[in-house]
């Protein structure tokens, strides 16, 4: 079964709670909730985790060096900023889907790059939390 780590970055852990008319009502564990029932159902193996610590998340995608067939990764405001993510993900060498809940083209310019999107092999934005889903269902097909 392909093995899949949804890692959530800085401040998704205030889901629903935060900026709502932007991120929307549902939490992470909502959200993650809804991840392993459609990964149940597309026969992946979910492993999730949230991290506001770069360095925590460099250390969880360099253990899916050996844990993971493939990454789901919402890097939160470190998408904008973060050489160090984006190398770690230059050193694993499964698949990895970008998502962001909001269209981050469609916001303040500062929003409109991503270091990470150069790794991706796909990247959802503006999807709100369903882009979790798809990249699910991306990955199933990328790794059957
Ligand atoms: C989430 C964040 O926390 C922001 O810093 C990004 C992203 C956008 C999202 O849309 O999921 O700029």
């Amino acid at each position: 079964m392909p093995r899949i780590l949804i890692l959530n970055g800085p401040n998704l852990n205030l889901l629903g709670k935060r900026q709502p008319d932007i991120y929307g009502h549902e939490t992470l564990d909502d959200v993650i909730a809804d991840c392993r029932t459609l990964g149940a159902e597309l026969g992946l193996e979910i492993n999730a985790q949230q991290s506001n610590h770069e360095g925590a998340l460099v250390d969880l995608i360099q253990a899916a060096r050996q844990d993971a067939d493939g990454i789901v990764i919402n890097p939160g405001a470190y998408s904008h900023t973060s050489i160090a993510i984006l190398d770690a993900l230059n050193a694993f060498d499964g698949r990895v889907i970008e998502v962001h809940i909001s269209n981050i083209h469609a916001r303040e310019a500062f929003r409109h790059h991503s270091h990470v999107s150069a790794r991706a092999d796909a990247v959802i934005a503006g999807c709100g939390t369903q882009g979790y889903a798809f990249a699910l269902h991306r990955l199933a097909k990328l790794l059957s």
